[in-house]
This record gives C-alpha cells, sequence and structure tokens, in this order.
C-alpha cells in the first residue's frame, strides 16, 4: 500500500495550522497535525523539503518503521520541529490504517479503557470576579474540570487570560506582544483566587492551574504549599523543566500534585521526572511528541510510576491532534485528563470532526481512523499570516519566560 502523494496545507482559519495530508495508491487519505505555534512554517519547509521525498512509494501500513526510519536516519534527533513533523506523518498513517481496517484509531489501540474522557477548559478573567464568573459559564456547560486563570493586581498583563468567555488565543499577528511580570504579585495573589473558587464551588469541581514556566523550583514549592487547602487537580508548568532534577525540591515541600510536558519532544526529556517520581501527570501531546507512537512509549513509562496521562489541548493544537489525542485518552490505561478549548466555528467548519463533549466528557467517535478531515477548498480562503506567542519581561526589563 504505497504513499503516493502528500500535500502540507497551511491554513489561518481564526489562526494558524499546519496539516499533513497522506494519500495511498488506493485512494485511502490520512491526516497529521504539524502545527508549531509562532514557527509554523519550519516545520511545513521540514516535511516539504526533507521528509516528503522519503515518503513517497513507502509503504503506509509501516507505522513504526517509518517512525524509526525518520527519527533514526535524520541524524539529527529530536527538537520541536522534527518532533512535530514526525508526529504528523505518523498521525496521518495511524488514520490511514484506521480507514483501511474499517475502525476507529482507539480500536486498533486496544480498544477503550472508559466510556468518555474527562477534558478540562479554560476559565480566565482579569481578576478574580470576571475568573469566578467565567468558572460559573464552564460549570453550566457541563464541565467538571476547569483551570483558573487570572489578570494579577498591578500587572498591566498576565499569560492566561482570554479573548471572550469559551476562546482562548495567545498568539498575535505581527511582532511579539510584551507582558510584564513579578513573581512576588503572582505568588501573593493566587491563594486567594483558589480560595475564592473553592468558596464559591465547593469541593467537588476540579481545579487546576497553570503557572507557565515563571517560577523557581523554591517559589513553586511555596506556591504549591499555600495552594494544600484548595485541593487543586494539578499545579501545571510551575518551573521550567529542562533542568529535571529541580522538581525534587519542589516535590520535598508540597503534595500539590504537578503537571510537566506540553514542550517536551521526546520520552528523554521527562524520563528522570517520570522514574523519579517528581510529577503526577505528563502532558506531552501528540503534534508535538512524535505522534501517537512516541506517546504511548511515554505512557508506557509513565505507567511502571503511577504518572497519569493530562495532554496538553489548547487551540494552537489542530483538531486533527485533538482527534487523535481523544482515540490516545480513551484507549490508554494511565489517563488522567485532556486540555480541551473549544476552536472557533470558521476553524470547525475547516475541520469537519466525529468527536463530541458531553457533560464535561468527550469522545472521539466511531468514524473510521481519527474521525477528523479538511475542507481544502475552504481552508485555502484562509491564508497563512505570521503571528508570535508573546515574551515577558520582569518589571526592571529583564527577559523572562513566558
Ligand atoms: O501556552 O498552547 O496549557 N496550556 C498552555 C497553552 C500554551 C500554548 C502555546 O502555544 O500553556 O496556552
Ligand atoms: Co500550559
Amino acid at each position: 500500500m504505497k504513499i503516493v502523494d502528500a500535500k502540507v496545507i497551511v491554513c489561518c482559519p481564526g489562526r494558524n495550522f499546519v496539516t499533513l495530508k497522506l494519500t495511498t495508491e488506493d485512494g485511502v487519505y490520512g491526516l497529521g497535525d504539524a502545527t508549531l505555534n509562532g514557527r509554523e512554517l519550519a516545520v511545513a519547509s521540514y516535511l516539504k523539503d526533507y521528509v516528503i521525498p522519503l515518503l513517497i512509494g513507502r509503504d503506509a501500513r509501516r507505522i513504526e518503521d517509518t517512525w524509526q526510519y525518520f527519527y533514526k536516519g535524520a541524524y539529527w534527533r529530536r527538537g520541536p520541529v522534527t518532533m512535530s513533523a514526525i508526529a504528523a506523518v505518523d498521525t496521518a498513517l495511524w488514520d490511514i490504517k484506521g480507514k483501511v481496517m474499517n475502525a476507529p484509531l482507539y480500536q486498533l489501540l486496544g480498544g477503550a479503557s472508559r466510556d468518555a474522557v474527562l477534558v478540562y477548559g479554560h476559565a480566565s478573567g482579569s481578576g478574580i470576579e470576571e475568573t469566578v464568573q467565567a468558572a460559573a459559564h464552564y460549570i453550566k456547560g457541563g464541565y467538571k474540570a476547569i483551570r483558573a486563570q487570572s489578570g494579577i493586581p498591578g500587572l498591566p498583563s498576565t499569560y492566561g487570560v482570554g479573548r471572550g468567555v469559551m476562546y482562548y488565543e495567545p498568539a498575535e499577528k505581527d511582532a511579539p506582544p510584551e507582558n510584564s511580570w513579578s513573581s512576588e504579585a503572582y505568588m501573593n495573589f493566587v491563594p486567594s483566587l483558589f480560595a475564592r473558587l473553592r468558596k464559591e464551588f465547593g469541593n467537588e469541581l476540579h481545579l487546576l492551574h497553570d503557572v507557565h514556566h515563571r517560577l523557581t523550583p523554591m517559589e513553586a514549592a511555596r506556591l504549591g504549599k499555600e495552594l494544600e487547602p484548595h485541593h487543586l487537580f494539578w499545579l501545571e508548568d510551575p518551573t521550567p523543566a529542562e533542568l529535571q532534577e529541580g522538581f525534587r525540591l519542589i516535590r520535598q515541600h508540597t503534595t500539590t500534585p504537578l503537571a510537566v510536558g506540553e514542550v517536551f519532544n521526546t520520552i528523554y526529556d521527562c524520563q528522570q521526572l517520570i522514574q523519579e517520581q517528581l510529577i503526577d501527570y505528563i502532558r506531552t501531546t501528540v503534534v508535538h511528541a512524535g505522534g501517537i507512537t512516541h506517546l504511548r512509549r511515554i505512557a508506557n513509562l509513565a505507567e511502571m510510576y503511577q504518572v497519569r496521562t493530562g495532554s496538553h489541548g489548547a487551540t494552537d493544537l489542530s483538531p486533527v491532534c485533538m482527534g487523535a489525542a481523544l482515540h490516545f485518552d480513551l484507549s490508554v490505561h494511565n489517563f488522567g485528563i485532556q486540555e480541551y478549548m473549544k476552536h472557533t466555528d470558521e476553524t470547525d467548519r475547516v475541520f469537519p470532526h466525529a468527536y463530541k463533549f458531553e457533560n464535561g466528557l468527550m469522545h472521539p467517535g466511531d468514524a473510521p481512523g481519527l474521525g477528523v478531515d479538511i475542507e481544502e477548498e475552504l481552508a485555502a480562503k484562509y491564508p497563512y499570516a505570521v503571528a508570535y506567542l508573546p515574551v515577558n519581561r520582569k518589571l526592571d526589563g529583564t527577559m523572562h519566560n513566558w
């Protein structure tokens, strides 16, 4: 079953997406998401200039071998560009296999381990009251788990404040926006946000929070400790995780569960975090960590150490990735939670999909393969427009982590 055509589709229905479409000699096609927010064209070029010429003529059934071919064969291993490109190929090949076997992907991954997948949405506001209102809106919509972020008194702009109640979009057209940051103001404020949310909504709701790599390990330890009475589902990316051993320090001080990994590309980025049980949830996702094939490997390692999955699922991960993630989530034994932000209607029209949200839970649907398609003619009406994620500076102008 030879691959005879491969095409990279770049479109911007509200935001930029890169999609790989592979077609076999029998006319079956598969899709893979290759979107790397703010660096989209680098992956498109990697695919077009280096991967596609080697894909044409290969047997679409050989998913594992193709993964190893592009991982080992590049010589230059790992990195977000390479791994997103490999992920797109891998996802498209699983989509094709599902279609050929006439089965939804989760059936090929061992079948459903649960009835549906718990997801969390983002409630954000410019201050506590607005965040409480946003959370109430999500609860009304059936959500059982909510990530809460809020503007910080004294700071003009803060990570995680959305656009409208149900949408979140961090990238901005043209130049990167500059945010300003004070860890002191942040740490002094966040416990009061969660005290208020618990008071308003009680103990049953799952509450999550994303620190977005902005604290040192000791600052994160303090925050984790102060949040303990509010029983968070998780505290995400408390500190940059290049230094995996840095999490030992946080772990020694707090029982607040930790989640890490949306920027990771391979199992080697989280090997120590998992094997030393320094985290509770691993957030690697299909598009940025080498596809279904590699994500299953990470999940298998994590299962041995009672670490559960909690894949990244912000709106810069396309519906193709969302579909793939839901098949993975439904099937993998040590699933924890899935991030889910509604895409805009424009995006949903370009990517019709079988997955559904109901009562705080999602299901990938039972269409063969991923159950996600692309309307190419419509996609062509939304041309690529350069956009960047923000950067972040401390109040004295020092460059910080966004
Ligand atoms: O900043 O998806 O948990 N979610 C996040 C996201 C990321 C963006 C980066 O492209 O941290 O909002
Ligand atoms: Co995050």
